[in-house]
């Protein structure tokens, strides 16, 4: 049987149920709520807001066809030996990396703000992905892990746009995956990076990626079969009220 086809920009993407996973970068509090690590970089994190909704219902679908799942999250053991100095030092945040915040020590493993936002609760069985860097690739397994599961394209979400999704989108591509990345669930705290952060992977003939947006993404999955009980014979699809 062919692989439902996502139609994208710059062309089609075959989504192969067996061999796409749906990989949620980086929806933690940290980031999205107020008093986490985006906030502490003098960023509105309001501006991450509208990518909870169609990412909420899009992991629902995915989890529904039954497609493999990831969640990624960025952050630090709690003695910092694994961030480098200069990313420690970097900026002019209001708190560093490591100091006590409001949800906690800011960007460390196990705090509060460094786990996913409610809306987006890994279920069991899920894998949780913890990195130190901007990509998903770079100090953690993902690349056995997706090699194991025979998967080979990687619908890619979550936050933000221009830092962890296009890092780790980068390092996918040179790794061999094809990735598709969803307009509407990715968010930056600047609207122009957003949108150019889009272009920039779908520009010259999808240069490292494709770019659809969810409602897309969710009409070529297949629904889940409805559930029914023992006994009773399922309805004739035509069936009417
Ligand atoms: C950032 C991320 N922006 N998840 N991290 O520092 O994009």
């Amino acid at each position: 049987m062919s692989a439902p086809l996502v139609p994208a920009e710059p062309s089609p993407f075959p989504v192969p149920l067996d061999s796409t996973a749906l990989v949620i970068i980086d929806m933690q509090r940290d980031f999205l709520l107020p008093g986490g690590f985006g906030e502490t970089l003098g960023n509105d994190v309001d501006q991450l807001a509208a990518v909870v909704p169609p990412l909420v219902t899009l992991l629902s679908a995915a989890r529904a066809a039954g497609m493999t799942v990831i969640h990624t999250r960025e952050g630090h053991v709690p003695d910092l030996s694994d961030c480098p100095p200069a990313k420690l030092r970097r900026g002019k945040p209001s708190i560093r990396i490591g100091d006590d915040g409001p949800l906690g020590r800011i960007l460390v493993r196990g705090e509060y703000g460094h786990d996913i936002v409610d809306e987006l609760a890994p279920l069991p069985g899920e894998t949780v992905l913890d990195k130190p860097g901007k990509g998903a690739f770079y100090g953690t397994d993902l690349a056995g892990i997706l090699d194991r599961a025979g998967i080979t394209r990687l619908i890619v979400t979550g936050v933000t746009t221009e830092v962890c999704v296009h890092t780790t989108v980068r390092e996918a591509n040179d790794r061999g995956y094809d990735c598709l990345v969803v307009s509407d669930c990715v968010g930056s705290y600047f609207p122009e990076f957003q949108r150019i952060g889009l272009e920039m992977i779908k520009a010259q003939g999808g240069i490292f990626g494709w770019v659809a947006d969810s409602a897309a993404v969710r009409a070529a999955l297949p629904a889940a079969p409805a559930a029914v009980a023992p006994g009773e014979t399922p309805l004739p699809i035509s069936a009417s009220a």
